[in-house]
């Protein structure tokens, strides 16, 4: 089984937040040993990656990641092993926008978002981080109650002003949502609003694909492909869902249709280190267990991209183009069904990795020596 070089290239980012306690609104549960600062997220994230070997890098949440001295915390990072990531904005959590952020009415809260995404953009430059990813709340509840061309204006307006000042090894990365928190209309709902409105401003603005952000039934796969095809697929937030945004461990939900994307994936070429495609995950682990929860969600990735390589292209293509439905239909599943675990677990082995990582997670003590350090202090949370 031939897995190398393109799995080589697999690099997970790992997101802060996920290390953190959350919930739904009827409760969020504390946990033992929950980190209670960002360096202590990025030492969990850390041990995701020295046992799977996926996971270089951790992304920062702003506000909630703040600290006094971001080169001390790259610093950390390097310690740890692992590197610090993509920034994401935070303007969802301000009363200020209570009605939209970077779609505001009023100038002077747009200008606060604005102000809010340059503070995020030092941060960057303080890390050496390449992408700042954006993710708007904005939206309406009710028909009637914004003006939606307005809202759109006034979104590639602001957009327009936080885009002159990313770097040229930078990005901007634009996430769509087709609703929650907002309910009626979000004001970037989909692949095709984040696609104009990035298109937009130019070659380092480029869309987010949230695998949790569709309604039920849509083709994520063939939004992949395209996204690809144009050269705007600039990351992914992995994570599964079987009603809603669920943030549920990636690949939980429905293997296959995480198997599907990543065969568009590599069809696309978005496997290759140029590529510019960054996997990362969205995640949040409630009831579950965080750091395994996290191991479990980059071995999934892993698994499905292993079986996507397997794929036989060229009987495909054959099949194809002589019209073979069945044909083509069979080698795709074949690839699907084939249990490529122990070639992975192999494929750890040769990289001085444990064989199985959730295993050696669960005999290394880690979990333990951190319950009993993290006493005291406030535990990390989404929506700290
Ligand atoms: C909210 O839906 C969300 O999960 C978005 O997907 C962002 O990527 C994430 O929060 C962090 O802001
Ligand atoms: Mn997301």
């Amino acid at each position: 089984m031939k897995l190398a070089p393109l799995l080589d290239h697999l690099a997970i980012e790992l997101p802060s937040w996920a290390f953190g306690n959350s919930g739904t609104r009827f409760k969020v549960f504390g946990t033992p040993g929950t980190p209670r600062t960002i360096e202590e997220k990025i030492a969990d994230a850390a041990t995701v990656h020295r046992l799977t070997g996926l996971a270089p890098s951790v992304a920062l949440h702003i506000p909630w990641d703040m600290v006094d001295d971001y080169a001390a915390l790259g610093d950390h990072a390097a310690e740890q092993g692992v590197r610090l990531g993509t920034v994401n904005s935070n303007t969802f959590q301000d009363d200020d926008y209570k009605f939209g952020s970077l779609t505001h009415t009023d100038k002077a809260v747009r200008q606060k978002a604005i102000d809010h995404h340059l503070a995020c953009i030092d941060i960057m430059e303080a890390i050496g981080s390449r992408d700042l990813k954006i993710w708007l709340a904005d939206g309406t509840n009710y028909p009637g109650q914004g003006d939606i061309r307005g809202r759109q204006d006034r979104l590639a307006e602001s957009l327009a002003s936080i885009y002159q000042h990313i770097g040229p090894n930078q990005r901007m990365v634009l996430e769509y949502k087709f609703f929650e928190p907002a309910m009626y209309m979000t004001d970037v709902p989909d692949w095709g609003t984040a696609y104009a409105q990035v298109s937009a401003l130019g070659e380092r603005a480029v869309v987010c694909l949230d695998t949790g952000h569709h309604a039920p039934g849509t083709n994520i796969e063939f939004i992949v492909a395209q996204l690809l095809r144009l050269g705007k697929l600039g990351s992914f937030d992995f994570n599964s869902r079987f009603y809603a945004d669920d943030d549920l461990i990636v690949g939980a939900a429905d293997p296959f249709q995480l198997f599907r994307i990543m065969f568009e994936v590599v069809r696309g070429g978005g496997l290759d280190p140029n590529a510019g495609v960054a996997l990362m995950l969205d995640q949040c682990h409630n009831v579950e267990a965080k750091i395994p929860g996290q191991i479990r969600s980059v071995l999934n990735v892993q698994e499905m991209t292993a079986r996507a390589l397997l794929v036989d292209t060229e009987a495909l293509a054959d099949a194809q183009d002589n019209g073979d439905v069945l044909g083509a239909n069979a080698i795709m599943m074949d690839a699907f069904y084939t249990d490529v675990r122990p070639a992975l677990a192999q494929w750890r082995a040769d990289r001085g990795l444990p064989g199985d990582p959730m295993a050696a997670f669960a005999a290394s003590g880690y979990q333990d020596i951190i319950n009993a350090a993290r006493v005291g202090g406030t535990q990390s949370s989404w929506g700290a």
